[in-house]
């Protein structure tokens, strides 16, 4: 309040509130940023949980007098919803509370309730489309259509975005007896639920708005999808009606089976779900483990939880991203509360201390690290402990209410907190609800709901009493074999296992590490196994195997091996190559150093970890890809020249603009709306030759960070960047020439704006398919590119996720995992002698599926080359 308001966020570097389109864009994030005084909206119903009744009542009053909705501004309808409806829902369901206990409130006569119609009412242009699925941004002025919207172009959404509605929706319906919002937010969940993939019942990431058709389509608990899941449950506990919970089961079912490897959980294809389709988890997925409680199954939630807790005991804090061998994958934490939500209902249902402590931690790494002088910073790197100018809304909306809540007491709340759920934002909707104003008529689902036969189910509607009776050592006995899982942990050993499960010791006629992609020779052996070449639209290759395409079963199993031979040199060269991200920090006026993007290295070319930055000013290359000699090499003559990714190699690219006089080089992707944000760190590699005259710094920026630069240009023309390392602090040269107005800055810390890193390595420069080779870019090979894998997996060598779980239960010594895991693979050949072949013959509707997608993939591909 002191620093920020009215404005959307604080800056807790720089002591200021973030107003959108004053500071740089963070592209998507900004999205939340509707000048709408969000972290205060968010922030009310916390207010009232820690019993700061009084502030609540100046908050209300505040919003009441200050904010306005009607801004000329695009957000995200999710955002939008979960942050903002949810706040004004969750602060009016507190002030009818408290205005009838007598005391606080008095006043109150559903002004808040008001706000949040006027606001729906905004947001339902967005679901004019024929699915019914909403546009992913609104503008809160003109809605879709309008010329000046500026928005209504997009095609896809994510399926959390279109389907995290109906708590917030059906809470304004009731409340206010309008039904639309209800009617809506059904009517997306219903055609989400349609579209889920019928033999695997998973849903995709992404998700054409128009077609239905599954835009991504690999799936898992956390980004893009994860409260979409926990939506259809908390629907059922508020609206109380059994189809929400019909489906929520099925997915469950679907996710315990394929995306639960205890105490992982990773993402899979919902067309072959016993394809891994990733080796990191997002920390957004640390939200489960507390849905898991809601729903009655505590064991795998304690599993996930004690194994997200050793990762954050590691780096003080969960990481955006990390790998199934727990190391960073993306080293931002932007304050995340999901793993303390799911620790405060760990404690609730279990009553274990053991959760207090680990709350302790949480509090007590915040206070350390994040803690500055005017608020809490996001952490840019959790490696590095360095700071982001960020604090978002959701740190007061929910990492304080949850801490809160963990350590109150009963009598330290003036409400019964169970009378309310909470929404994936933590706001409090009262359960009363669920028989005020039940006009909807509602789909029967019924008739499509298949009883599931499994004992997922034993414990739904948990029960503290009947789940712990006096077993306090219940969760304790749950967790002590995983109590080294991270710290002692390494590769999953699946490859040598899958090596293993050979045991003939054959190699396969072609070794990966003797591929070249431009062998004729090696191509026909490939066909041969029935592994097929794809080049992707990001330029990357993919191996895929289809055994059942292979000349004969030989064939087949010498393709297995050549595929895991090739997946174990990929992460092999994955780790020996993996550089750290580069930071590309724009130092003209008016950005001052504030502006600081990620930027991705090159194996080849000055190392910017062991030379001192380079700096200076920044010139288009002509050609703009910089693979032919430069036709304007006065313009670049001594600048930093950008340069477009395609058509040839970035050697060739870089050789051509050193020749030029260039001090330095950007490559910029050319697919257009990449972001650091979204993909892995992409590292540039050299062209398999000898690199050593290349002596100039190159970095490589995904697009949108590079047209961030080439904004800048058109705006500014002269713009000065600094390639270095990691972002410098603003330095005296730059805060000399900062204007006036910004004096005060320049006494605080840096204000960075950085982008989410990734440690990904991805080494590809498949620039041109003609000098393309695997050998030297096998990384774009993972167990998921590999259709083969479905067939040898543990997860699918043991489907049964108790088993699974036994297997790899973890007791922290790396050679007894691959051992049980080898020792498993081995006793299931043994029981059959037949087993190789057959059972690498696929059911018909994965090899439809299979087909489908591959065609699918080639459909695209001809079209983005077209
Ligand atoms: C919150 O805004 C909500 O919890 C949302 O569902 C996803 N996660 C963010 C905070 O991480």
């Amino acid at each position: 309040m002191e620093h920020a308001y009215p404005a959307d966020e604080l800056m807790p570097l720089t002591c200021r509130g973030r107003v959108r389109g004053q500071e740089p864009s963070r592209g998507d994030v900004d999205d939340a940023l509707g000048k709408f005084s969000l972290t205060l909206i968010d922030s009310l119903d916390t207010l009232v949980v820690l019993n700061k009744t009084k502030e609540f009542e100046d908050a209300v009053r505040k919003v009441l007098r200050d904010v306005n909705l009607d801004n000329d501004v695009v957000v995200s309808v999710f955002e939008t919803n979960i942050r903002v409806l949810g706040g004004l829902l969750g602060g009016h369901s507190l002030a009818i509370m408290l205005k009838e206990k007598g005391e606080y409130m008095q006043w109150y006569n559903d002004e808040l309730l008001q706000m949040a119609k006027q606001l729906g009412y905004k947001l339902l242009p967005a679901f004019n489309t024929t699915s019914g699925l909403p546009y992913p941004r609104i503008n809160l002025k003109f809605g879709i259509r309008k010329p000046e919207a500026r928005t209504g172009t997009e095609t896809d959404t994510c399926t959390a975005c279109a389907g995290t509605l109906i708590l917030e929706f059906a809470a304004l319906s009731r409340f206010t007896g309008a039904t639309i919002f209800e009617e809506y937010a059904r009517k997306a969940l219903d055609f989400l639920w349609e579209k889920r993939q019928r033999s695997s019942n998973l849903v995709g990431v992404t998700i054409n708005i128009h077609t239905g058709d599954w835009v991504r389509k690999d799936s898992g608990v956390g980004a893009g999808i994860d409260s979409y899941y926990e939506y259809l449950l908390k629907a059922y506990v508020l609206l109380g009606d059994d189809s929400f919970l019909e489906r929520f089961n099925t997915h469950y079912d679907a996710i315990m089976r394929y995306i639960s490897q205890p105490p992982l959980l990773l993402d899979v294809h919902i067309h072959k779900p016993m394809l891994n389709a990733r080796t990191w988890m997002d920390a957004l997925l640390a939200f489960f483990p507390g849905l898991q409680v809601l729903k009655g199954d505590i064991r795998p939630a304690i599993e996930t939880h004690e194994m997200l807790y050793q990762v954050i005991k590691k780096h003080n804090f969960l990481p955006e991203a990390f790998t199934t061998d727990f190391r960073v994958h993306w080293a931002q934490h932007p304050l995340r509360p999901e793993f303390a939500e799911s620790t405060y209902f760990l404690y609730k249902a279990t009553g274990d201390p053991y959760y207090l402590e680990v709350g302790k931690t949480l509090i007590e790494n915040l206070n350390k690290y994040a803690r500055v002088p005017c608020g809490f910073a996001a952490m840019k790197d959790v490696r590095t402990g360095s700071h982001e100018d960020r604090m978002d809304s959701f740190f007061l909306a929910e990492m304080f209410k949850y801490l809160y809540l963990l350590f109150a007491d009963k009598e330290d709340i003036i409400f019964d907190i169970e009378d309310y759920i909470f929404t994936t934002e933590a706001h409090l909707l009262p359960l009363w609800l669920s028989t005020t104003n039940q006009r909807i008529s509602k789909k029967n689902t019924t008739s499509e709901y298949t009883e599931l036969d499994d004992s997922n189910f034993d414990w739904t509607c948990p029960n503290t009493q009947i789940l712990f009776p006096n077993d306090p050592l219940y969760a304790q006995s749950i967790r002590e074999p995983l109590k080294n899982v991270v710290d002692k942990s390494c590769p999953r050993g699946i490859i040598r296992v899958r090596e293993e499960s050979f045991r003939s010791g054959a190699k396969p006629p072609l070794r990966a590490r003797d591929f070249m992609a431009t062998n004729p020779e090696h191509l026909e052996i490939l066909k041969k196994m029935g592994v097929s070449l794809i080049h992707l639209k990001d330029g990357r290759v993919q191996l895929v195997q289809h055994a059942i395409q292979a000349a004969s079963s030989i064939d087949a199993e010498d393709g297995l091996r050549f595929m895991q031979e090739m997946i174990e040199l990929s992460s092999q060269q994955q780790k020996e190559q993996q550089l750290p991200p580069r930071a590309v920090q724009i130092v003209s006026h008016p950005f001052f150093g504030r502006v600081v993007l990620t930027a991705g290295p090159a194996q080849f070319g000055l190392d910017l970890s062991k030379h001192k930055e380079t700096r200076g000013f920044v010139a288009s290359s002509k050609p703009y890809n910089g693979c032919s000699e430069l036709t304007n090499p006065e313009a670049v003559m001594g600048k930093i020249a950008l340069i477009q990714r395609g058509q040839c190699m970035f050697a060739e690219k870089a050789r051509n603009i050193q020749n030029a006089g260039a001090i330095g080089g950007i490559v910029i992707d050319d697919n257009e709306g990449s972001s650091s944000d979204t993909a892995p760190l992409f590292q540039m590699a050299g062209d398999g030759k000898d690199t050593d005259d290349i002596t100039i710094p190159m970095l490589f920026l995904f697009s949108k960070e590079g047209s961030i630069i080439l904004d800048a240009i058109r705006e500014y023309e002269e713009v000065e960047v600094l390639l270095s390392d990691k972002a410098k602090d603003r330095d005296p040269e730059m805060e000399n020439e900062e204007q006036p107005s910004s004096e005060n800055d320049s006494q605080n810390q840096s204000a960075e704006q950085i982008a989410s890193s990734s440690q990904e390595v991805d080494l590809v420069d498949q620039e041109s398919p003609e000098e393309s080779s695997l050998n030297s870019h096998p990384e774009s090979l993972s167990p998921a590119d590999t259709d083969n894998a479905a067939s040898i997996s543990p997860s699918e060598q043991n489907s049964n996720p108790t088993e699974n779980h036994e297997t790899t239960s973890l007791d922290g010594e790396c050679t007894d995992l691959d051992n049980q895991l080898k020792e498993q693979s081995e006793t299931e050949e043994d029981s059959n002698p037949n087993v190789s072949w057959g059972k690498k013959v696929q059911p018909i509707d994965s090899i439809l599926a299979d087909w489908n997608e591959d065609i699918e993939a080639f459909e695209m591909m001809d079209k983005d080359e077209l």
